[in-house]
């Protein structure tokens, strides 16, 4: 993918525009990945440890359990390179099963990554640790001491599921450049499994998941002089059949009018501002998904309920 265009604009411009672009459109739509403040990074944290919430769970269990498979498979001497590693919670597990000759964590955020980078760095003292501050939905240039070392890239979580599948094999294609030639791909993918347990995991009971997706909102007014009427929105997650995919929605309640940025829009009872989409996946579209990203599945790893998958795939 060529650099998405809202990564070579200022962020707060980047936002502004695809808020004002999304919410001019028939189905209202602002990408999810505006989620993610610091609130909203401190939301999906506190997701993660819900009782409804299984992929980080079940795949964290998968990647402790399947250590000796990974050293099988990996070639000693690889350079781990973690796309969107954030707090790189899950990246010990993989670290202390293969051999690695360095670990590369790619982040948007560089706070965050530098703070996740010092802690892993304590954890494997003898293991050079590279982090890089970038947009990797772009092809990235990783630091010079790891040039010509072949590389693993690691992209644990099912965040490749929060992106529609054109963006999806984008990014795929984009990893093999940030990777280059005889790389490894150890990706997490959620499965498709009966709606009510995704819907659960999307609609949690303590309400945290609906705290994300209104955070959308409470940042569109803080961050863009909005004034989206917070009490009569309500989050819905949903399940779509004929995409295999959970979608988030912000739901008006009942007729709204409201401005951003000095625009009006207006919403009538019921309409919806899609936020997010998480896609799922069987075997199969997995293997296409993959295949068309350029990268041939090697191995396939899933819990004993088929709740989640790591996938290892070769350039
Ligand atoms: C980050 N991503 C993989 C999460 C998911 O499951 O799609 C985001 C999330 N949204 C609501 N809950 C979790």
């Amino acid at each position: 993918m060529a650099e998405t265009a809202a990564a070579t604009r200022p962020a707060n411009t980047a936002f502004r525009d695809d808020v004002l672009a999304g919410l001019a459109l028939p189905q209202k739509a602002v990408p999810a990945r505006w989620f993610y403040d610091d609130a909203g990074s401190l939301l999906f944290e506190e997701i993660t440890r819900l009782p409804e919430y299984y992929p980080t769970r079940v795949e964290r269990a998968i990647l402790a359990e399947r250590g000796p498979d990974f050293a099988r498979l990996i070639q000693p001497g690889r350079t781990v390179v973690e796309f969107g590693s954030g707090s790189s919670t899950k990246t010990p597990l993989l670290l202390q099963a293969i051999a690695p000759a360095a670990y590369v964590p790619l982040d948007i955020s560089g706070d965050f990554l530098r703070s996740s980078a010092a802690q892993l760095q304590q954890q494997f003292p003898a293991l050079p640790v590279w982090p890089v501050e970038a947009d990797f939905t772009a092809p990235v240039t990783l630091p010079d001491a790891v040039a010509g070392l072949p590389k693993l890239g690691f992209f644990p979580g099912s965040t490749i599921g929060n992106m529609v599948p054109t963006q999806a094999v984008d990014l795929l294609r984009n990893m093999r450049t940030t990777l280059g030639t005889g790389a490894q791909l150890l990706i997490g993918m959620d499965l498709i499994k009966a709606p009510a347990t995704l819907i659960a995991a999307y609609d949690d009971a303590a309400g945290i998941t609906g705290r994300l997706n209104l955070n959308l909102a409470t940042r569109i007014n803080r961050e863009l002089a909005g004034n989206l009427p917070l009490d009569r929105l309500k989050h819905e997650a949903r399940w779509n059949d004929a995409f295999a995919r959970i979608e988030m929605h912000l739901v008006a309640r009942e007729a709204i009018r409201f401005e951003v940025a000095g625009q009006a829009f207006s919403m009538a009872a019921g309409e919806t501002i899609h936020t997010e989409n998480s896609h799922k996946y069987d075997g199969r579209s997995q293997n296409l998904l993959l295949a068309a990203g350029g990268w041939t599945p090697v191995q396939r790893w899933t819990d004993a309920d088929e709740r989640f998958s790591l996938l290892l795939a070769e350039a």
